[in-house]
Formats: structure tokens, sequence, C-alpha cells
């Protein structure tokens, strides 16, 4: 369920933003799912599995403040439904076809006070891919904006299917790169919408500087014949078949 000129857009752009495609109870569910995980975080003294705190600048975690869990539709296979959503699905099958896996399932609370998601990056990077059938998706589950650091992109970036260069920087989870930040747009969103992007898009976010939260969560739909070595249809945990199949 996209116009032809949605899919073009994608094309051109690499990302389109559904502004509050869940909303009413069904988002409240979701969000009080999220706040038990935040709560779980609070109770970490050290990272545990699944669940990495906010570091230090000296690269040492943070006690009780939760920056990411890894797998959320592991942990908490109820969010498996938000990612299965057909609002969702409709939209990323017009994309992809009628058989469709997500995989990399992960939950950011971007907590007030420097809660952090990702810099700069590719998300094929990490896939070992440079696939145009790799389509990643945020829930904005909270109003985004660039005082709680909300999705930043590069219009475009993603059509030359190159993936630059990454790095890892003292003090952040992950590998990030740089980029000319006048050709970056911010995604202020509403709570409860859905950015779908191009996997080859360079992204990020910067640190949430208000007394907010905003939790998102961001995985990746692909077509179940796609085979990913890191992510194999049969084997891997994090990599779910929501439709077909
Ligand atoms: O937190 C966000 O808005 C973006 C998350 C993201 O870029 C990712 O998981 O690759």
């Amino acid at each position: 369920m996209l116009t032809q000129d949605q899919v073009v857009q994608f094309q051109e752009d690499g990302f389109l933003l559904f502004e509050e495609l869940i909303n009413g109870d069904r988002l409240a569910r979701y969000v009080e799912i999220f706040d038990e995980l935040v709560e779980r975080g609070r109770g970490l003294q050290e990272p545990a599995s699944h669940f990495s705190l906010e570091l230090e600048t000296d690269g040492s975690p943070i006690p009780g403040l939760l920056h990411k869990v890894q797998g959320v539709c592991v942990v908490a296979p109820r969010i498996l439904e938000l990612a299965s959503e057909p609002a969702i699905l409709d939209r990323v099958s017009a994309l992809l076809g009628p058989d469709l896996d997500v995989f990399g399932t992960k939950f950011f609370p971007k907590l007030p006070g420097g809660g952090t998601s990702t810099h700069w990056h590719q998300d094929n990077y990490y896939f070992g891919t440079t696939s145009e059938r790799v389509v990643s998706c945020g829930c904005y589950l909270e109003a985004a904006n660039p005082d709680n650091g909300c999705l930043r992109v590069v219009p475009g970036s993603h059509r030359s299917r190159r993936i630059v260069e990454h790095r890892q920087k003292q003090g952040m989870h992950g590998s990030w790169t740089d980029v000319d930040e006048a050709a970056a747009v911010d995604i202020a969103v509403p709570g409860g919408s859905v950015v779908l992007f191009s996997a080859n898009l360079l992204h990020g976010t910067n640190d949430n500087r208000s007394n907010r939260s905003r939790y998102s969560t961001a995985w990746h739909y692909i077509p179940g014949d796609l085979a990913l070595e890191r992510f194999p249809r049969a084997g891997y945990e994090d990599r779910h078949n929501v439709l077909g199949g």
C-alpha cells in the first residue's frame, strides 16, 4: 500500500515518513512494554545479555542507564506484534514483496540527559551487503525532534550503493562515519510515527540533550529468500518471518 509517487520518492530520497501510523491503545500498550525494559535496565550495574548501558567518555558503563536492548523481539516477544503491524507490513511489502522477514530488532530508550542511539552510519555496513532489498524501519513511540535526538538522514546518499569507511570512537557504542552536515535533514516526528529507509542510506542521530525520553525501535525487513551470511533464516534467533513465508 504505497502510491507510485511514494515508491519513486523512496528510490530517489532513500526514505519515507509515515506520521502517527501507530496510535491509540496499541501505541500505549507498546510504550508500557518498553517502560518495563527501561525498569529492568535501571537495576543493572553492568551490561547484561541483550542489554547495553550508556557509556562514560572513558568507555565505562553508566549503571542503570539503558542504552539499547539488542534483540528486543527475543527479549520481549510481544514486540514482534509491533514489527508485524499491518500498517507497516503493507507498506514494506509494496517495496519488497509478500514474503518478509524482520531481523536485528533493537529498542533505544534514549533516556533524558545524554541518551544515545546511533551516530552517522549505513546499516548495510553491519550486514556485509549493499543489497537494496534491505529496508530499515524506525518506529518512534514518542515524539522526536532535534532536542531529544531525532533521526537525521542524508537524502539520496543510498544511491551510490557504496559503503563508506566506518570507525570506532572512544566512549561510543558501534562504528561511525562523518558526513557533510549541510546535506543532512532532521526527521522530527510526532509519537507513533514510522520511517522506512534504505539500509544503504547515511543516517544517524544526535544525543538526547532534553529532559524527556525518545523511545524508538529499529529493525530491518528483507525478503525471505535474501540470504545474509550473518543472519541466516534458519538458525539466527533474531530473524523472524512476519509475512507470507
Ligand atoms: O535511533 C534512531 O533514530 C536511529 C537508529 C539507527 O540508526 C539504527 O538502529 O541503525
